[in-house]
């Protein structure tokens, strides 16, 4: 009877990241936060194999710039997956509405344009708190996750291109 590989087929298990490049685009809005978010993926990148120096690490003014930061390192560097880190917080005025929207709908035709993964690692909280609670806090760090991710989506494009 064949054995099955059961790492292979457990969803959760992660890809080795020793030979994938990545660049990171990073917010400075809601800077204690953003900054909380690239340490959790800078730290999970590398738990899984990637080299400090295949990590890219840029910043942007607002989660708005993120999607033309990530378009500049997805053009002017060879890279297997680009995450996109920022922290929305819901103010008194629509601004909340319309740069959550942008963020989301340039992240998502980024991702259609480039022949690489490109994550949303964008909190969109009511307060700070909320968003305390997600970059390291009891709901974990939201950085983490976009690092697992973009680790297994270039893994899966590997994969395919074979
Ligand atoms: C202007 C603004 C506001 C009000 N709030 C946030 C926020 O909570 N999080 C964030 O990342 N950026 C914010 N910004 C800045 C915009 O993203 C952008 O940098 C400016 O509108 C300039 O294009």
């Amino acid at each position: 009877m064949a054995t099955a590989n059961l790492s292979a087929c457990n969803p959760k298990s992660v890809p080795d990241a020793s030979e994938m490049k990545f660049g990171i685009v990073v917010s400075d809005w809601n800077l204690d936060i953003t900054m909380a978010l690239l340490d959790g993926a800078v730290k999970t990148l590398k738990k899984h194999g990637t080299a400090e120096g295949n990590i890219v690490v840029k910043h942007v003014p607002g989660s708005f710039e993120l999607t033309l930061g990530a378009q500049f390192l997805a053009e002017y560097d060879d890279l297997d997956g680009v995450i996109c880190l920022g922290c929305v917080i819901q103010g008194e005025t629509p601004h909340f509405t319309y740069i959550c929207q942008s963020v989301t709908q340039g992240i998502t035709q980024l991702n259609l344009e480039y022949n690489i993964p490109f994550i949303f690692g964008v909190l969109t909280t009511e307060n700070h708190q909320q968003a305390i609670d997600r970059a390291g806090g009891k709901h974990g760090n939201k950085g983490d996750e976009a690092a697992v991710t973009v680790i297994k989506m270039a893994a899966l494009q590997r994969e395919m291109e074979k």
